[in-house]
C-alpha cells in the first residue's frame, strides 16, 4: 500500500514528466522516441541534483574543511542516469511513474550513453572514489579532461578486434554544465629569457602559443544524502575561432588550422592502458588540465582565503593519480613564483605540503619517460623549474644525506636526457602510495627502494576498494533486497555490517533465494549472450568470467589454453563425467598491441572450434562479448560462478573486477597477485581457489633471466598437444597462432603461462568438485559477499583521509 504522500509524487512526477516530454520533443508522450524520453526523465533529475550542488557549493565556501581535488586524466564515470535517480531516492516513484506512463523504465536508461573516459581500472576506481566522497559528504572534487572522443567502441569482425570511434556527445550530454566563465589561458611553446628591467632582472616569457581550456562540471552525487560534489572535466578551444590575420589574408586553410591544432588537445583519450606512449599531444595533455586546473583552485582558494596563500597546504590536498598528472610539482612551483610572487623556498614548501602522489603499476613499460627535448620545446618554462628542482634534490642528497654521484644520479629525476615522471612526483610530494599492501611492499622493496631508504615516512599504502552502491545495489537490485530484508539497510553506508550475512549460513530458506537470485542473473546475460553472439548457453552450467583489458601479464591466454585443453580430454574421451561450464571474456586491446589482438583472436577461434563440434553436447561454451565497458559490467558481475583473477604474481598492482565480483558472490580463482591476497584473507583459504607461483617465485626466476619453458613443454604432454595445435591447422581459416607459439617457447614464456599451467589445471579441478556440493558452494559464496567490506572505496578514501591528506 503506497501512503497519500508517495501517491502524490507519483503524481507530480508523471505531471511534470509528461511537460518536460514536450519541451524537448516537441511532441505528445505518444509520438516520443525513447532517446527524447531519456532526454526528459534525464533533465527532470538534473534539475533536482543540480538545487542541491548549488546548496553543497554554498556551504562548502563557509566551512573551512580541507578540500582534496583528485588529479587524473581517465575518470571512468559510467552512465549516470540510473545511479543520480537511485542516490535521490527515487528509484520507486520513477518505475511506477513510468509504468503507469506505458513506458519501459529499463529502454529509457539504455539510451544513455557510456562515457568512455578512462581505459580500466585506474579510471574506474577515480569515479569509484568520487562517488564515495560525496556519499560520505566530503569535499572532494576531480580534475581531468574533457575528451570529445572516449575509449573506442570494439567490433569482433571475423573473430579479429575492430576500433570503431566513440562519439559519446553524439546527442549531447544532460549531465554537465560548460562555465566559459570559468576558462584559463594554457600556454604551450615560446622562448623564455631574463630582461633588466629597473635593474632587477625579470623574467620573459613571450611567442608563446595560448589555448582556452573551457572546464565542464559534473555533479557527483551522494547516495541518499545531499551532498553533490563536482568533477571539472577540461576541454581544449582555440583563443580566437579564426586567425584573424591570416583569414584576412586569404589564407583559410591557415586559419582554421590553429583551431583544429588547439582542439587537437582534447580529442581523443589515450586507448593504452599500463602503457606510455610518449607522443607530444599526450604530453599537451597532461599539461593542459593539470595547468588549468591548478590555476582554477589557487584563484578560487585566494578569494575565499584573503588574498592569502600561507596556508594553502591546510586547506587543500592536490593528489596526483599515477605520473600523468605529475607536472602539477612544477606547475605549481611556476603558478607560486611567476604568477603570485613567492619565492622558491616558499613555493616549495606549498607545493610539497600539498601534493600526494598514488602510483598504480610497476610495469617498466607504463612508468612515464619524458624526452628532455620535447620538455623543453612545449613547456620551457616547466623545464627550467625541472631543473632547478632536480638540482636542488641533488644538492640535498650530497650535502645532507651524504651520497655520492652514483646513488644520486640514480635517484635523478633526469636521466639518460630523459624525465622520469615517478622521481618527479615522489621528489614534489609528501606522500607516496601503492594500491594493495603486496604492490606497496614491491614499491618499497623494489620499484622505488631508493627513495624509500631516504624518505620512509613518505611511503603508504591504501588497498583500492570499488563502490558498493554501483557495482552491487543498482546493478543486483534482488540480492540487495534479499539482503536488506535479512540484515537491514546499515550495510549499504557500512559494508562490514554483510558480516551479519554470516548468520544466514545455514538458513535453507535464504540459500535458496540467494542461489536463486544467481540463477536469475546467469539467465539475464544467457539473453544478452543470445542476443549479442547468437550464442545459446546453458545457465545452470558454471560461469567462469575473466573480463578486464587484454594484457599478456593479465593472462587471458592461460584461461584460453585451459578451455583448449579441456576440449581436447573431451575429444579423447566423450563419455568422461564433465560438470557444464561456459567460459566468457570480454575486454579490449590497445590497438597498437599486437599481442593482445592475437589473444582475443584466439579466443575466438576457440569459440569457434568449441561451441559448434557435436562431440562437446554443449558441455563447454565460450563466449567472448564485444565492447567491454561499464554498462556490461553491470549485468556480467552479479551472474559469475568464477572470478578468473590470474595475472602473473607481482604484475597486478592490485586489480578491482576481483573486488566487484566477490561482493557478487562469485568465487576467486586466482594467483596470489594484488589484492587477491587481501581476498584471500578477508575470506579464508576454504573460500577461495589459488594457484602459481608466488610474486617472490616470479622475482627469483626473473633474475636468473626467466626459466626455461622448454623443459615444461617437454615433460608435458597436454602442453606439448595444445602448443601443436596453434600452428598445426586446428583453426582452420582462423589461421595459425605462431606468434602466440613462439612468444611461450622461442622466447621463453615471459609470464610464465606454462610454468602455471598445471598448478592452475589442479585449481579448476578443485573448482569442479566444490561445485558439486551445492552447500559447500553457496557456504563459499555467502563468505564472499559478507566478507567484503573492506573492499568498499568508503574504506578506501577513508583510509586516504586519514593516512595521506590528514583530513580526520
Ligand atoms: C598506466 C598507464 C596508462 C593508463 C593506465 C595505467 C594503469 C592502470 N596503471 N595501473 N593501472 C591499474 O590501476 C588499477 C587501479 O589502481 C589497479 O587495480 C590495476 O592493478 C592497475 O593495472
Amino acid at each position: 500500500m503506497k501512503s497519500p504522500t508517495q501517491l502524490k509524487e507519483i503524481e507530480d512526477f508523471k505531471s511534470a514528466y509528461i511537460k518536460k516530454i514536450e519541451e524537448v520533443s516537441g511532441e505528445y508522450l505518444a509520438l516520443s522516441s525513447h532517446l527524447n524520453q531519456y532526454q526528459a526523465l534525464a533533465e527532470i533529475v538534473m534539475e533536482k541534483v543540480a538545487t542541491q550542488w548549488a546548496k553543497t557549493s554554498a556551504q562548502y565556501d563557509t566551512i573551512p574543511h580541507k578540500r582534496v581535488y583528485l588529479f587524473s586524466i581517465e575518470f571512468l564515470i559510467g552512465r549516470l542516469l540510473k545511479s543520480y535517480v537511485n542516490s535521490l531516492n527515487w528509484e520507486e516513484t520513477v518505475k511506477i511513474a513510468m509504468h503507469e506512463l506505458g513506458l519501459d523504465y529499463q529502454t529509457i536508461l539504455d539510451q544513455e550513453t557510456d562515457p568512455g573516459l578512462g581505459n580500466g581500472g585506474l579510471g574506474r576506481l577515480m569515479a569509484c572514489f568520487l562517488e564515495s566522497a560525496a556519499t560520505l559528504g566530503l569535499p572532494f572534487h576531480g580534475n581531468g579532461i574533457h575528451y570529445k572522443h572516449g575509449l573506442f567502441e570494439q567490433k569482433i569482425i571475423n573473430g579479429e578486434q575492430v576500433e570503431v570511434s566513440d562519439n559519446w556527445l553524439r546527442n549531447g550530454y544532460p549531465f554537465e554544465i560548460r562555465k566559459p566563465n570559468e576558462s584559463v589561458i594554457v600556454k604551450f611553446y615560446g622562448d623564455i629569457h631574463y630582461e633588466k628591467v629597473n635593474g632587477a632582472l625579470t623574467f620573459v616569457y613571450e611567442n608563446y602559443e595560448p589555448i582556452l581550456a573551457v572546464p565542464y562540471d559534473l555533479p557527483v552525487k551522494g547516495y541518499h544524502n545531499s551532498t553533490v560534489n563536482s568533477l571539472r572535466l577540461w576541454s581544449a578551444e582555440p583563443l580566437d575561432e579564426f586567425d584573424l590575420l591570416s583569414f584576412n589574408k586569404g589564407q583559410f586553410i591557415d586559419a582554421v588550422r590553429h583551431k583544429s591544432e588547439a582542439e587537437a588537445i582534447t580529442q581523443i583519450l589515450y586507448p593504452n592502458d599500463n602503457e606510455a606512449g610518449g607522443k607530444l599531444l599526450r604530453l599537451k595533455q597532461e599539461y593542459f588540465f593539470v595547468c588549468a586546473g591548478l590555476k582554477r583552485i589557487i584563484s578560487r582558494f585566494k578569494r575565499f582565503n584573503q588574498n592569502c596563500l600561507d596556508d594553502f597546504s591546510e586547506k587543500i590536498a592536490i593528489h596526483i593519480n599515477d605520473t600523468h598528472p605529475a607536472l602539477c610539482g612544477p606547475e605549481m612551483m611556476r603558478i607560486l613564483m611567476d604568477d603570485e610572487g613567492l619565492s622558491w623556498n616558499d613555493a616549495w614548501k606549498i607545493t610539497q605540503n600539498s601534493l600526494t602522489f598514488t602510483n598504480h603499476t610497476v610495469l617498466p613499460e607504463a612508468l612515464e619517460k619524458w624526452p628532455v627535448e620535447m620538455m623543453k620545446f612545449l613547456i620551457p618554462r616547466i623545464y627550467m623549474i625541472i631543473e632547478e628542482i632536480n638540482r636542488q634534490f641533488g644538492e640535498s642528497l650530497r650535502l645532507k644525506a651524504g651520497l655520492n654521484e652514483l646513488q644520486i644520479s640514480a635517484l635523478s629525476i633526469i636521466q639518460d636526457n630523459q624525465i622520469n615522471m615517478a622521481n618527479l612526483a615522489i621528489v614534489c610530494s609528501h606522500s607516496v602510495n601503492g594500491v594493495a599492501e603486496l604492490h606497496s611492499k614491491i614499491l618499497k622493496e623494489e620499484t622505488f627502494n631508493g627513495y624509500y631508504k631516504l624518505f620512509p615516512e613518505r611511503f603508504h599504502s591504501v588497498t583500492n576498494g570499488v563502490t558498493p552502491r554501483r557495482f552491487l545495489i543498482n546493478c543486483n537490485t534482488n540480492l540487495r533486497d534479499l539482503i536488506t530484508e535479512s540484515i537491514g539497510t546499515e550495510w549499504i553506508k557500512n559494508l562490514y555490517d554483510l558480516e551479519n550475512l554470516m548468520r544466514f549460513k545455514n538458513d535453507l530458506a535464504f540459500a535458496k533465494r540467494f542461489c536463486q537470485i544467481k540463477l536469475d542473473n546467469k539467465i539475464r546475460l544467457s539473453h544478452y549472450i543470445k542476443q549479442q553472439n547468437q550464442i545459446v548457453v546453458n545457465p545452470e552450467s558454471i560461469f567462469d568470467i575473466q573480463v578486464k583489458r587484454i594484457h599478456e601479464y593479465k593472462r587471458q591466454l592461460l584461461n584460453a589454453l585451459h578451455v583448449l585443453h579441456l576440449y581436447n580430454c573431451l575429444k579423447a574421451n566423450p563419455n568422461q563425467e564433465f560438470i557444464p561450464r561456459t567460459f566468457i571474456f570480454a575486454g579490449k586491446a590497445a590497438p597498437g598491441y599486437y599481442f593482445a589482438k592475437e589473444i582475443i583472436k584466439l579466443i575466438n577461434a576457440i569459440a569457434e572450434l568449441v561451441n559448434n563440434d557435436p562431440a562437446i553436447h554443449d558441455r563447454i561454451k565460450v563466449v567472448f562479448l564485444a565492447n567491454f565497458n561499464v554498462s556490461l559490467g553491470e549485468i556480467i558481475y552479479p551472474a559469475a560462478n568464477i572470478s578468473e583473477q590470474i595475472s602473473t604474481a607481482g604484475k597486478e598492482a592490485s586489480g578491482t573486477s576481483n573486488m566487484k565480483f566477490m561482493m557478487n558472490g562469485a568465487i576467486t580463482l586466482g594467483t596470489m597477485d594484488g589484492a587477491n591476497i587481501e581476498i584471500y584473507e578477508a575470506v579464508g583459504k576454504e573460500n577461495i581457489v589459488t594457484f602459481g607461483l608466488s610474486s617472490d617465485e616470479v622475482t627469483h626466476y626473473e633474475k636468473q633471466g626467466g626459466y626455461s619453458s622448454i623443459e615444461v613443454y617437454e615433460s608435458n604432454e597436454h602442453i606439448q598437444k595444445i602448443m601443436h595445435q596453434l600452428i598445426d591447422g586446428t583453426f582452420g581459416h582462423l589461421g595459425n597462432f605462431q606468434s602466440i607459439y613462439d612468444s611461450l617457447l622461442l622466447y621463453n614464456d615471459t609470464y610464465f603461462i606454462l610454468k602455471d599451467f598445471d598448478s592452475y589445471l589442479g585449481a579448476q579441478k578443485r573448482i569442479n568438485s566444490i561445485f558439486q556440493d551445492k552447500t559447500k558452494w553457496f557456504n563459499m559464496a555467502l563468505h564472499n559477499v559478507a566478507y567484503s567490506g573492506r573492499f568498499s572505496s568508503d574504506r578506501a578514501v577513508l583510509d586516504y583521509q586519514k593516512k595521506i591528506w590528514k583530513t580526520i
